[in-house]
């Protein structure tokens, strides 16, 4: 039986760089994201395709409001470019760039839907990169001013921030294996002070929006990572999975413990990986004493591993059911998952992403019919219940993304959206899942009961 609470936080969620476009309108400064698409005639990304105009969100947020509007949505979880607002990350405000997210939020509440700040999803300004970007301990500084300034403009309007997106997608992909902006491929040793950089980041930037905006709002930190779940649902099957899934193995920065482990616990334990304890160990103390701990834990779910009872993955049978871009489906893990999360840092969760890509077309109909969306998100909402009623406190969900766009070193291969965006003239056209989704909302759920 699906069943979500009465205030439960129905939404969806994109990022700057994905879908506003008008890259270096209105004084914006350059970003790695706009370097990493321009560099080497576009050959860091599918297509040569970039975030110039995107979904020219910039110029039609009216427009995707108004299709929140009419589809139910609560909240709309938004990023804000850092080098829209402050154009070399660290010097002058950009006065026309607050005003952008002035007139998006305004917009948002006149229409009755929660804004949810995120305040890093990636595009750092490319002056700060110069100087060593999430390399630098600076940035802690940078990071907390940038915050401040948000905070206090939005002071009164805003009651939901997340502080940095996927901190393990920013260190592994941007500067481990170079597949993301800005493409760096660093030693080990690099990527362990990074994590500790965004840690620290987090925490005063946490303590700086408290401070101007006030204790009762509320600040999150979005990690992700792999997430386990059992073959068979039995005791010894749960504990292996929760076990497996603070695992180091072989890609030991992606998963959730390298940086909650720190925010919240305040330590790393003692099987992070060598690497790690050496850089551990030239950490003061004092560090350790500024980790704040977020408010809740925003957790992005895609995909995750299933392992047998002994915590060994088992491999996925041929033929086994992918996404379009070859994501294996996997709805358990909406139900281990935030459970697994919640039982080691204990602390209130929203699901702050989940969706796919599907090969989505204009049908002859002049409609977009996606039944595999609809299918996959009925089933990873009724896992989603499943965690709820055992006790998992996850106050909302948040479809990763409203609109199709931007999907990085993809480019625009990949259809998230639940509204098709036709990118030649940029006409919007409501997906099947989006009046699906409506429905959901409607229902709180129950609809789902089929
Ligand atoms: C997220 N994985 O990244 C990001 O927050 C979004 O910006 C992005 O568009 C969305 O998911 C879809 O990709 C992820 O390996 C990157 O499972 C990798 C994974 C999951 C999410």
């Amino acid at each position: 039986m699906v069943k979500f609470p009465s205030d439960f936080i129905w939404g969806a969620a994109c990022a700057a760089y994905q879908c506003e476009g008008a890259w270096d309108e209105d004084g914006k400064g350059p970003g790695i994201w706009d370097d990493f698409c321009h560099e080497l005639n576009g050959h860091h990304v599918n297509n040569g395709d970039s975030g110039d105009v995107a979904c020219d969100s910039y110029h039609r947020y009216r427009e995707d409001v108004a299709l929140m509007k009419a589809h139910n949505l609560r909240a709309y979880r938004f990023s804000i470019s850092w080098p829209r607002v402050i154009p070399d990350g660290d010097g002058e405000v950009n006065e026309a760039g607050l005003a952008y997210y002035d007139a998006l939020l305004d917009e948002l509440i006149a229409n009755g839907i929660e804004p949810m700040i995120t305040l890093y999803h990636w595009d750092l300004p490319s002056a700060l990169q110069r100087k060593g970007g999430w390399q630098n301990p600076q940035i802690v500084d940078w990071f907390a001013r940038y915050a401040r300034i948000i905070a206090q403009r939005f002071k009164g309007r805003v009651k939901w921030y997340m502080t940095i997106n996927e901190a393990q997608c920013i260190t592994f992909l941007g500067y481990g294996i170079g597949t993301h902006a800005p493409g760096l491929k660093l030693p080990e040793e690099e990527l362990a002070r990074i994590y500790h950089h965004i840690a620290l980041s987090h925490s005063a930037a946490m303590r700086a929006i408290k401070q101007v905006a006030g204790e009762s709002v509320q600040v999150g930190f979005v990690p992700c990572g792999n997430l386990c779940y059992p073959q068979a649902d039995t005791p010894e099957g749960r504990e292996a999975a929760y076990r497996a899934s603070f695992e180091y193995g072989d890609r030991w920065g992606f998963n959730f413990n390298i940086v909650l482990d720190s925010l919240v616990l305040k330590r790393y334990d003692d099987t992070v990986p060598a690497v790690v304890k050496k850089f551990a160990a030239t950490i003061p103390a004092s560090d350790w004493e500024l980790m704040e701990a977020p408010d809740f834990i925003g957790i992005n779910v895609y995909q995750g591993q299933m392992v047998d009872a002994q915590g060994k993955a088992v491999p996925k049978p041929a033929g086994y059911p992918l996404t379009a871009c070859k994501w294996p489906i996997t709805p358990a893990v909406m139900h281990y998952g935030p459970m697994n999360v919640h039982r080691r840092y204990r602390l209130p969760i929203i699901i702050s992403e989940n969706g796919l890509s599907c090969n989505d077309v204009e049908f002859l109909d002049g409609r977009v019919h996606d039944p595999d969306r609809v299918n996959y998100l009925h089933r990873y909402i009724s896992e989603l219940s499943r965690a709820v009623q055992e006790g998992v406190p996850v106050f909302g969900y948040l479809h990763w993304s409203f609109l199709d766009n931007f999907e990085w070193s993809s480019g625009y291969d990949e259809r998230f959206g639940l509204i098709f965006v036709d990118y030649a003239t940029q006409r919007r056209i409501p997906k099947d899942s989006a009046g699906w989704y409506a429905r959901v909302i409607e229902t709180n759920g129950e609809c789902l009961n089929v």
